[in-house]
């Protein structure tokens, strides 16, 4: 059985210098300690707006458009100009900036040790950062207008706006870090190697940049998944991996999607067997991205250990045999952690967080491989079918994907032998729970170009506010960054000073 396409979202002080040639000294080793939870009573920001230029990569009229671009900025911590004290940039991901600011709660408790100024920067086309004066059903009207939304854009994007900024505050020797998350991290780690002028060093979190043309295998994100539920229990992976075909073999007799609506507490609307199936299955495939070691918000309320939970609920022997009852437990579970849920609406397509461009984006250049299964998998078996993704795109945008741009653009074969000699600079952290993992940089490339590494990690675990009961790997994570970016700090202030 095939189910029906699903585009999963991919989903860090000194003491001040003076402008005197002295480098500052950074602690060898980062105290863990004053890394412990503040909460995010520290996130506090300002909003600006810029006017940004709709396209940056030609001089046709129509290119010279501008839109308001948000940023948001707190410069508590800033240690000025006169210092050239540092600026942290969020490179803004497929969504609203305030959702990735308030679960960036990392660059809010480091600003103070570095004494930074933080800037969260809007991807165009989410948020408030629509072209077309800010007119979303203007801007996401057709493939005319969507054409300038692209990962190139958004970079020319980030430099044109942190060049300005810096001029505005008279900071042209301020040194920026730029970090992201998930498509923001591979947004960061591509700015690093497209802008080396305008960023010191990128912190890459759980940045995919292997997911493209054929660098990895279209089975390694639903392995992943499977590893992460049979690795709780054996039992709760082979009910999972058996349910499909009950669903499937429910969903044939009559009365029988009633049936599933019911044993599912589906709303009274719509259902078929496949907007079911997407809606068990998106269950699995988010828990297990976002399986933290500590309660959290982020694509939906969660407890602690998430897929600890839902495994929990399918091997509960209160349920007994009753496959669909274990797999409401399970879903309950992502769907309804607050409880207050009376019934499940399969037809919701709202958007709090406004990710609904990354489908365009998924039509034209992130052609991520992820929808393989094989025979192991927990969820069916299928294959990875491009061609299926050709229909949809030509069908929902009237476009056809260009599935090699991203290699031709920012590389990605041979990345190890490529990035030793050209790139620096550059943290590539993965969490191994994590799906998309496969798809990121697990070796250490260069002395400068390192992977973190955390088997117990999720989906940018590391970017995440502290909290006391964080465990001790993600703690030396973080410990680790922070002294990782102190290097990068050190020796750019060096080489400020030195005379050539
Ligand atoms: C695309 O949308 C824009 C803005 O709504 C409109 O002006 C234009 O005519 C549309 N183009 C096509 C080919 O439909
Ligand atoms: C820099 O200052 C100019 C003039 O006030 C302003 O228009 C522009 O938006 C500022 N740039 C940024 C990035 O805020
Ligand atoms: C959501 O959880 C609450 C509390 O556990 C429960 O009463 C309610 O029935 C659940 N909703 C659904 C749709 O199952
Ligand atoms: C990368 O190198 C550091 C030492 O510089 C080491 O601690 C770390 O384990 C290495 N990472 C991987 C993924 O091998
Ligand atoms: C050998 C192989 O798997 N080739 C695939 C590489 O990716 C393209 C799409 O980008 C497929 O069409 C090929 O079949």
């Amino acid at each position: 059985m095939k189910m029906k396409l699903l585009i999963f979202l991919l989903l860090v002080g000194f003491s001040p210098i003076s402008f005197a040639k002295i480098p500052p000294t950074f602690p060898s080793s980062y105290h863990l300690s004053s890394l412990a939870s503040k909460g995010n009573e520290l996130l506090n920001y300002e909003t600006n707006y810029f006017t940004q230029i709709l396209d940056h990569f030609n001089y046709n009229p129509q290119s010279y458009q501008t839109f308001q671009q948000r940023y948001l900025f707190n410069d508590k911590y800033w240690g000025g100009s006169k210092n050239n004290a540092p600026i942290f940039v969020y490179t803004g991901n497929e969504g609203n900036i305030e959702w990735f600011t308030q679960n960036t709660g990392f660059m809010f408790e480091i600003a103070p040790h570095f004494n930074a100024l933080l800037v969260f920067i809007e991807h165009r086309f989410y948020g408030k950062s629509i072209p077309y004066g800010g007119d979303k059903e203007i801007a996401y009207s057709n493939k005319s207008t969507l054409g300038y939304l692209s990962s190139t854009q958004a970079l020319a994007d980030y430099a044109t706006l942190i060049i300005d900024l810096k001029n505005n505050l008279t900071a042209t020797d301020s040194p920026v870090v730029v970090f992201g998350g998930s498509y923001g991290g591979m947004l960061a780690a591509w700015f690093r190697l497209k802008y080396p002028h305008v960023t010191i060093g990128a912190l890459a979190s759980s940045a995919p940049i292997l997911n493209f043309d054929n660098i990895t295998s279209p089975y390694s994100f639903n392995n992943i998944i499977t590893q992460d539920f049979r690795g709780e229990s054996e039992n709760c992976y082979k009910v999972i991996k058996g349910s499909w075909k009950q669903i499937e073999d429910t969903a044939k007799t009559t009365g029988g999607l009633d049936k599933l609506r019911k044993s599912f507490r589906i709303c009274k609307n719509y259902i078929s067997r496949g907007s079911l199936e997407n809606w068990v299955s998106t269950a699995f495939v988010y828990t297990a991205m976002t399986d933290y070691p500590t309660p959290s918000n982020f694509l939906n309320p969660l407890p602690a250990y998430p897929v600890k939970e839902m495994c929990k609920a399918i091997d509960d022997p209160k349920t007994g045999k009753d496959t669909f009852e274990k797999l409401y437990g399970a879903a309950n579970i992502y769907y309804n952690y607050t409880g207050k849920t009376t019934c499940f609406d399969l037809n919701d397509d709202s958007d709090p967080h406004d990710l609904g461009g990354w489908t365009w984006q998924a039509c034209t250049e992130m052609v991520m491989p992820t929808e393989g299964s094989n025979k192991e998998s927990i969820f069916p078996p299928s294959e990875w079918d491009y061609n299926e993704r050709v229909r949809f795109c030509k069908s929902t945008f009237g476009v056809k994907p260009r599935p090699n741009w991203v290699t031709t653009e920012f590389g990605g074969y041979n990345i190890e032998r490529v990035l030793k000699r050209f790139g620096s600079n550059i943290i590539f952290f993965n969490g191994l729970r994590d799906p998309w993992s496969g798809a990121g940089v697990l070796k250490n490339i260069s002395r400068s170009i390192v992977a973190i590494i955390a088997k117990e990690g999720a989906h940018h675990v590391d970017l995440r506010w502290s909290s006391k009961e964080d465990p001790e790997w993600l703690r030396e994570v973080r410990g680790r960054e922070v002294n990782i970016i102190s290097k990068w700090l050190s020796q750019y202030y060096q080489t400020l000073t030195e005379i050539f």
